[in-house]
């Protein structure tokens, strides 16, 4: 073996592993740009829209939403800031949008948390800059601690007069202590007369109406939490615990690839199940008694939300019954009227018509035409759907395709709700005659909620194969 061979076996030896992974860098590169194409082809769609809204002479910054501990050095499971999520599909800490108004993309700027080994070793990769302008489709990406400088720059430019944040409150301002704020101050020290716009309206204008690819994903996180609904039927049963039926549907989430809730998922039994956000899922259900399950995941940031109610035996009372088909009912009406052109408060409008006659024809109210209703029916019935569980949007804004809502009627029959009226006597006289009623249906709560997507052809109900009539429900859980 000559000094010649010896050298290039070593140039081979020592090239081959940098090769390797230069070529496996290079496939991983291509096939997370293949993956996040789709994705990022859409937000790119989206800034492009809100920066056609901002105008050429504003510039927008979004700032990720900060870590919150949970105690001592422990924190709470990360949540991106939505808006910045919608605009950039990063989940990390640490980012910052920089946006400019105008049609001009070249010069927008996403600024990532600076890789660090060591960070990495005990919370996980970071994303290259590379690899965070594949994700977003922003071209250039720089670290988190080039913003400062970036900014000084930018603010110098003639040409930039407003800049747009995210600003709340009557006073609009950044909220108190945030990044934001902190920006704006050092803004005012260099700029006193800059003046700020709030972004807010432009971004919930937008989000309010799903893209298509928003919509690809709702249609499938909700097919998850549908199965993960029925799940949870499967489980419930006489001497089962509220938290059973729980773990079985969040498991279910998690085992089809939805990292976590919507929100925190409501597993309710017997009085419980008229406890709206009811939390505890400690307690032990009882044949004859009803469940609410209100609970969905979400998938890729992206809420969904179904309740169903249903008995613990499989079988509903007379009493379960007729609540149950006056919140059905309610459901069914309002749905005849989520079509284009309407609004979540008309929708919510048609509920408490039918809930107000089913009340009265159970004598759980006297009086149609008031309030009385309220006593049973205590919260609004649609909100809509998306990145947030109760979606930004403007609640009489005329429906249109790609909107997404839920329809969530609900009696809710406590005594507390009588207990808790001022004793004039009117309220004594409707008590009295409310009694016997109040007493028959007396810890019964019922909800029913399905998320819908406006398509052209109308409301499209993404939870559809839970079980959800009286019927359905029986049949469902007979051969469970
Ligand atoms: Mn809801």
């Amino acid at each position: 073996m000559t000094a010649s061979h010896y050298n290039s076996n070593v140039r081979r030896f020592l090239l081959r592993p940098r090769l390797t992974a230069l070529a496996i860098g290079a496939l991983l590169a291509a096939a997370s740009a293949a993956r996040a194409s789709e994705f990022s082809d859409d937000l790119s769609a989206r800034r492009a829209r809100v920066a056609e809204r901002l105008g050429a002479d504003t510039v927008l910054v979004l700032w990720s939403a900060p870590p919150r501990t949970y105690s001592l050095d422990i924190e709470y499971e990360y949540r991106q800031e939505s808006n910045l999520y919608y605009l950039t599909g990063i989940t990390q800490e640490d980012t910052i949008l920089v946006l400019n108004g105008g049609q001009d993309r070249s010069r927008d700027v996403l600024f990532v948390k600076e890789q660090d080994p060591a960070k990495e070793h005990w919370y996980g990769r970071l994303l290259s800059t590379p690899e965070a302008s594949a994700r977003t489709g922003i071209q250039s990406v720089a670290t988190t601690g080039q913003f400062d400088r970036f900014v000084d720059g930018l603010l110098s430019r003639h040409a930039v007069r407003r800049v747009a944040l995210l600003l709340s409150g009557p006073d609009k301002r950044p909220e108190a202590g945030s990044a934001a704020a902190r920006f704006v101050d050092r803004l005012r020290e260099r700029f006193p007369a800059a003046p700020l716009v709030d972004a807010t309206p432009i971004l919930t204008d937008l989000r309010t109406v799903k893209t298509p690819y928003e919509q690809g994903l709702l249609v499938k996180g909700l097919a998850i939490s549908s199965d993960a609904q029925r799940v949870g039927m499967r489980s419930a049963h006489p001497g089962a615990y509220e938290y059973e039926v729980k773990a079985a549907i969040e498991g279910a989430y998690r085992g089809q690839g939805a990292t976590s809730w919507a929100y925190p998922s409501i597993v309710g039994s017997g009085p419980n199940a008229t406890i709206l956000h009811y939390q505890d899922g400690d307690r032990r259900m009882q044949a004859g008694e009803l469940l609410l399950v209100d609970a969905a995941a979400n998938y890729q940031y992206l809420a969904g939300d179904i309740t169903r109610t249903y008995p613990v035996d499989g079988r509903f009372t007379d009493a379960q019954k007729a609540i149950y088909e006056i919140v059905l009912r309610a459901q069914d009406e309002a749905l005849t009227v989520a079509h284009r052109g309407s609004s979540l408060a008309a929708i919510h409008d048609r509920t408490v018509v039918v809930i107000k006659a089913g009340l009265l024809a159970l004598g759980l109210i006297t009086d149609a035409e008031g309030d009385q209703y309220k006593m049973w029916y205590t919260h609004s019935s649609t909100h809509y759907i998306g990145i947030d569980v109760h979606d930004v949007g403007d609640r009489t804004r005329p429906l249109q395709p790609g909107m997404a809502f839920t329809i969530e009627p609900g009696i809710y029959i406590r005594q507390d709700a009588l207990d808790a009226l001022p004793k004039t006597p009117e309220n004594l006289a409707l008590i009295g005659r409310i009694s016997p009623a109040v007493r028959r249906y007396l810890n019964i709560g019922v909800r029913v909620e399905d998320s819908f997507l406006l398509e052209d052809s109308g409301p499209r109900r993404l939870s559809a194969s839970v079980p959800r009539t009286i019927a359905e429900i029986e049949a469902f859980m007979g051969k469970k």
